[in-house]
This record gives C-alpha cells, structure tokens and sequence, in this order.
C-alpha cells in the first residue's frame, strides 16, 4: 500500500465476521482493565491497559506502516517517547552525541535530568558536518540522537552518511521525524535505528491532543522499550490514540498545504527589506538544499527568520500578528508564531544558544493551512509595524 492509503487502513481494519460490530472507525477503549476467563493468561490478549490497549495497538500499528518499521509506541508525549529511549538504551556512565541544535526540552531533559542526574555524557555537535559526528565518538558512546531538520533554525544532517557511521561503531542513531513527517522523511529507510515522533505536531496535527511515539525494526530495541515503557507508565491514553489515528488520515493533504502556504512565506519574508535571513530548506538559498532534496520527498511547512530588529522590536512584531496565534508548539492546522529565545528554548543558556545561532531577533513561523493571502497580509501588516 502506498502512503495515503496505510494513513487510511492499517490498523482500523473493520471486523465484520469474528464477532465484531464492523465499526468503520476504531472505538475508544476505555477500559482500564481486561476481563479473562483462567487465570492462567489474558482470554483475548489483553490484561491492564497501561500494558497494552487496543486503541492504542491500532494506533501503533498504523504508525509502524508510515514510518516503513517493524513496531510502533504510542508514548504520554514526545519527551516521555525520547526519555524512555534513553532509559532503555543507556546505562549511568554512558556516553551520547547530539545535535547542537534540538527542541529546547529535549535538550534541558538531556542535560539537566539524564546528566545531572544519571552522569549520562551527552556532547553536542554541528552535525551538518559528518565528521563533527565521527570526531565526538568516544568508547563509551551508545547513541546519536538527531532531530533533522532541527527545531528552530532548520539545520539538516545527512542520516545515510550518519548512520554509516553508527553502524560502523555498532553506536544507536535516533532521528526526531516529528519536523517532517513520514509524508516527507523515512529516516529507517536511511539507516536509523528509531525514530522519534511528538504526535502533539503534524502527526495529530490539530492542537488537541498531546503525545508521542517511537517506531523501530529492531526486535531487541522494541522489546527493551515496550518493557520499560509499561514499567515507568508512559503511555498514551485511549482517548488521545484515537485522535491521532483520526489525524494521520489527512496528513498527506495537510503536509501538501502546510508546504505549499511554507513555501511562499519562505520566498516572501526573502523578499522583504526588514528580513536579514530566512531558514526554509526548500528555499536555494538554504545552504543544505541538496541534502534536503536528497533526503526528504518535501520541504515541510516550518519557517524561521531573523529580522533586522532588537529582541524588543521582534517582540512587538509577533504580538502584532492578528492570525498567526503567539504560541508554543507547532504542526497544527492553525499558523502559530513564537519567539525561540523568550519561549521554546529559553531554557537553553544565552550562551549556548549563542553558539547554535539562535538569536534574539529569530521568529519561528510553523504554517497553517489558511488561505495563503490571509497569511501573507497579517505578516505584511505587522512587518509594517515595526
Ligand atoms: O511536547 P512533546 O509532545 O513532549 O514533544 C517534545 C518535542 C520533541 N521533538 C520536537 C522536534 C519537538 O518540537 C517537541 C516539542 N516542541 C515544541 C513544543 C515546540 O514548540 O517546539
């Protein structure tokens, strides 16, 4: 099956004969617990569902297709799916290599909870160099954790040639796919061993409903992290798999639209004398385009830029915008505009985000699926503001 039609069917197939109802649409199992009829063992598979749950099988199922891998894991949030990752794959002592540029949560869990508290290394690297990632290879090292592009300045590394490395050096490599999407990125087809999801973004896709998910081929990966996660408890609730079972069924035409109206803010803001820079991968003038074109079927609907402005100015810039919503997070249908060095990755120090290039004056734009003039005439009044 192709993409659009696995978003579709895997996982909700309707069971008309073995005594199921024929529901077109999964139901929502509540249930917090599974009747058997011995002790013995679970009479139809189940038992608790902390432990597993037929919403949220469907779920992982579906999921599993997309990302062309073995299993899915429908986890509380992307960062209860990133930190049972690590929980499962490191040990006290261990050593990590990451991306310089992540999610400020995902970093502020890396460093202040897994290295403070459980002395995991963790170096972080320009990877859109290779050998910045081959360099910072240590005896210790177990895992390289990417997001790619990264959140927010857009940065892409090349995962082939990353997990070339990784296999050679028997390291783990993990891609955060939550940017892109399976609709646009197969980082398993490139020789990742998981991928990472926040399904709060594009994967639910509209604004109501937090979660997370892991995906891998790896039996001994899948089965180290299905264990943990019943044993820590993070798992999605019946109610939010079903919603983001419902989301990905659109996700091809909303990933279209998202890139479509990202697309032409991308060449607008270029065009625009209050603008200094614009991070769109599927702009030229992005320094990794060819990497982006190689890698990614897609540009995806994410756009940042710096504006010729002080941190007060690219304030009132984003409190000026009357259709794009100051908020958090990213994803959804609805355009949403925050200011990375006040919010997202306000708990990364000044000086480091210095040293990534986040910016004061950076202003990150996650495109909805508005009507692209509505777009653009919100961005050009509120431009006119400053
Ligand atoms: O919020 P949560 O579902 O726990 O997902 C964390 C996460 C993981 N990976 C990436 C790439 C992310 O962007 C996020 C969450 N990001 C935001 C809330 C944000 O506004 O960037």
């Amino acid at each position: 099956m192709k993409f659009e039609t696995k978003a579709l069917h895997v996982g909700e197939e309707p069971n008309i004969s073995d005594g199921g109802s024929g529901d077109v649409v999964s139901p929502i199992h509540l249930t917090s617990t599974f009747a058997r009829d011995k002790i013995d063992q679970p009479t139809k598979g189940y038992e608790y569902s902390r432990s597993a749950n037929p919403t949220r099988d469907a779920l992982e199922k579906r999921l599993a297709a997309l990302e062309n891998g073995k299993y899915g894991i429908a986890f509380a949030s992307g960062l209860a799916a990133t930190a049972t990752v690590i929980l499962s794959l490191l040990r006290a002592g261990d050593h990590m290599i990451a991306f310089d540029d992540l999610y400020g949560g995902t970093r502020r869990l890396f460093s202040q909870l897994f290295k403070e508290n459980f002395n995991i290394d963790v170096s972080y690297v320009d990877a859109r160099k290779v050998e910045n990632i081959a360099d910072a290879v240590k005896g210790k090292t177990r895992l390289i954790w990417l997001e790619t592009p990264t959140n927010p300045l857009l940065k892409m590394c090349d995962i082939r040639s990353i997990a070339s490395i990784a296999w050679d050096k028997k390291i783990f490599l993990a891609v955060d796919n939550t940017f892109m999407t399976p609709y646009f990125q197969l980082p398993l087809d490139l020789g990742a061993d998981l991928v990472v999801h926040s399904t709060t973004k594009y994967l639910n896709g509209h604004s109501d409903s937090v979660g997370g998910a892991v995906i891998t081929s790896d039996d001994h990966i899948h089965d180290k992290i299905r264990f943990n996660q019943n044993a820590a408890g993070a798992i999605l609730s019946p109610f939010d798999s079903y919603m983001v079972l419902r989301g990905t069924k659109t996700l091809s035409l909303r990933m279209e639209r998202h890139q479509q109206n990202a697309m032409a803010i991308a060449k607008y803001l270029e065009g625009h004398d209050k603008v200094e820079q614009v991070f769109y991968p599927g702009l030229e003038s992005h320094p990794q385009h060819q990497i982006a074109k190689k890698q990614m079927s897609g540009f995806g609907g994410m756009v940042s830029f710096e504006l010729k402005a002080d941190l007060n100015q690219a304030r009132g810039f984003v409190e000026g915008l009357r259709l794009f919503t100051l908020a958090e997070s990213l994803g959804c249908v609805e355009s949403l505009v925050e200011l990375p060095a006040l919010m997202t990755h306000s708990s990364i120090p000044p000086e480091e985000r210095k040293k990534t290039g986040i910016k004061d004056s950076l202003i990150r734009i996650s495109v909805g699926i508005e009507n692209i003039d509505d777009l653009l005439d919100d961005l050009e009044q509120a431009l006119n503001a400053i």
